[in-house]
């Protein structure tokens, strides 16, 4: 058919297929959610790297609906985190229901964000809900929400195999995000991405993570 073009792949026999897997899933299971960061440089050259593997993630259409916004510079992250922390502010005093704060207790979360200045970087993803032609016409997207959730995983996974920690933060609402970025109305802000190293002092909860039994079912 017009318009493809042969692929390829390596073939791996499916025992070898089976040994990569689990190796990859001890580092993957290695990972973990950080909240306090090293103040410790990170090149800019490893993050362009990380986002175009973010920009290899499948999308619907293929219509690639994300922007990612890395911010280096320090007055911009303070404005983000004062703005975050104003709204979270809001959330944990009043906006939370008891039931999310019981989910949340575990994880000891407040609305002090000192990993939005920490962290060397912060990569702001923007969910685009359509394109914009060079004519000013509106280009349709779709499944945006999932091809940029399957972005942020592709991202979150190789700044870990590269050694990298970060942080998933979702302020809400979120709308400054877009001013502070200076991104166009079809833009949505969608998570923002705190990435640096941890603090050699940096602690994570206890936490385990569910069985395959739990999370699976093969028929
Ligand atoms: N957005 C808030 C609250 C929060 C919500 C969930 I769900 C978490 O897993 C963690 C935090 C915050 O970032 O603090």
């Amino acid at each position: 058919m017009d318009g493809f073009i042969p692929y390829q792949p390596a073939r791996v026999a499916p025992e070898q297929v089976a040994a990569s897997l689990a190796e990859q899933y001890q580092v993957a299971d290695q990972r973990r959610t950080v909240r306090q960061f090293a103040t410790d440089p990170v090149p800019r050259e490893a993050i362009e790297h990380a986002l175009l593997i973010a920009g290899t993630a499948p999308s619907g259409a293929h219509k690639q609906p994300w922007t990612f916004v890395a911010i280096q510079d320090l007055e911009v992250k303070q404005r983000i985190r004062e703005a975050a922390e104003e709204e979270e502010r809001t959330f944990y005093e009043s906006r939370i229901t008891d039931e999310w704060r019981e989910a949340l207790r575990p994880l000891g979360t407040d609305f002090v964000k000192t990993h939005l200045t920490d962290a060397p970087w912060l990569i702001v993803i923007f969910r685009q809900d359509y394109g914009v032609r060079e004519d000013g016409t509106r280009d349709k997207h779709y499944y945006m929400t999932e091809s940029v959730g399957i972005a942020t995983g592709f991202l979150i996974q190789a700044l870990h195999r590269a050694g990298l920690c970060c942080l998933t933060h979702t302020p809400s609402p979120m709308t400054f995000l877009r001013e502070i970025c200076g991104r166009p109305l079809s833009e949505k802000p969608f998570l923002v991405l705190a990435v640096g190293y941890a603090s050699p002092d940096a602690t994570v909860p206890d936490l385990a993570r569910k069985s395959l039994e739990e999370i699976a079912q093969f028929m």
